[in-house]
């Protein structure tokens, strides 16, 4: 059974990951990436989901043309946990 993160480790987590913003509802983290042209932000997508399957853990996402605005959130666990941080990680690692 995947668990939310606790608060401590919450912090600790997004200290390590600025670019990263804290949503309320659903709870999780959230972040924006723009793109030089629709054909980057698909790329970059198409490799995101790769690691994804890998990890079996998969983003929340929305594609606007350059622009991608992707949630990392545990459906299993209702909230933020490690998968999520750790597949944040991931895909900062990508760029
Ligand atoms: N992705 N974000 C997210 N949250 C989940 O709970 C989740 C997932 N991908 C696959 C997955 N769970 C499977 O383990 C099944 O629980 C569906």
């Amino acid at each position: 059974m995947i668990e939310k993160l606790s608060e401590e480790a919450r912090a600790l987590a997004l200290a390590n990951l600025p670019e990263w913003t804290v949503v309320a509802e659903p709870d999780g983290i959230s972040r924006r990436f723009t793109f030089p042209d629709f054909v980057a932000a698909f790329g970059f997508m198409t490799r995101v989901a790769i690691v994804a399957e890998k990890a079996d853990h998969h983003p929340e996402w929305s594609n606007v043309y350059n622009r991608l605005d992707m949630l990392l959130t545990t459906h299993d666990a209702g909230g933020l946990s490690q998968r999520d941080i750790d597949l944040a990680q991931e895909v900062e690692a990508l760029l």
